[in-house]
């Protein structure tokens, strides 16, 4: 189980999977971090899908997941989860940054991806603390590829060096 997860630091467009995992909004129409490179890389066709799935049901919930095609990049989808925004830890943060990364496996399985790619969802502007999110996705993504043989390989792409470090110590561990 462990050998399928693969820690890398650097830009999740830039690596071949089946599907990378974007960091959205409710609004799924892009936006800055991750969520602006995917869209940027990716192309229009993204944005179209997205402007559909938005009119047919309105966005996308806190700890949902929708998937498009991936336009230009290397991947066949794009996952889209929208993550949860810090406030104090007493607004179900925890488990919904949970349900963002069991729904985006969802998706993955009913699409049969073999490989995928997660950003540090909800780390950058939604300000959850980096080692609580860390400790959640690796604990999600391990029960999630226990016993499931279509899932080959998991990526945790870190964009930042302190992400990076604290995902290397919990890893580490496993
Ligand atoms: N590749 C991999 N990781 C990245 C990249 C990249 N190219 N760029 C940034 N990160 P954020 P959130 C990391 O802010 O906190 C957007 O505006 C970044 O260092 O992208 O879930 C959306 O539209 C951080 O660790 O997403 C939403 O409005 C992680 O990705 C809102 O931000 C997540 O940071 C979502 O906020």
């Amino acid at each position: 189980m462990k050998n399928k997860i693969n820690l890398i630091q650097g830009d999740i467009t830039e690596i071949v999977v089946d599907a990378i995992v974007n960091a959205a909004n409710s609004s799924l129409l892009g936006g800055s971090g991750v969520d602006g490179a995917i869209h940027r890389i990716g192309g229009k066709k993204i944005l179209e899908e997205c402007q559909k799935i938005k009119a047919k049901q309105g966005g996308c919930k806190v700890g949902n997941a929708v998937i498009t095609t991936a336009g230009n990049l290397f991947a066949k989808y794009v996952i889209h989860t929208v993550g949860p925004r810090w406030i104090d830890g007493k607004h179900n943060e925890s488990e919904l940054l949970k349900q963002c990364y069991l729904n985006s496996f969802k998706l993955a399985l009913e699409n049969g991806v073999k490989s995928i790619s997660f950003p540090n969802i909800s780390t950058g502007v939604y300000k959850f603390p980096k080692d609580k999110a860390a400790e959640i996705a690796v604990n999600t993504i391990k029960n999630c590829i226990q016993n499931e043989i279509q899932i080959e390989k998991v990526n945790i792409v870190c964009y930042e060096n302190e992400n990076y470090q604290i995902y290397r110590t919990l890893l580490e561990k496993l």
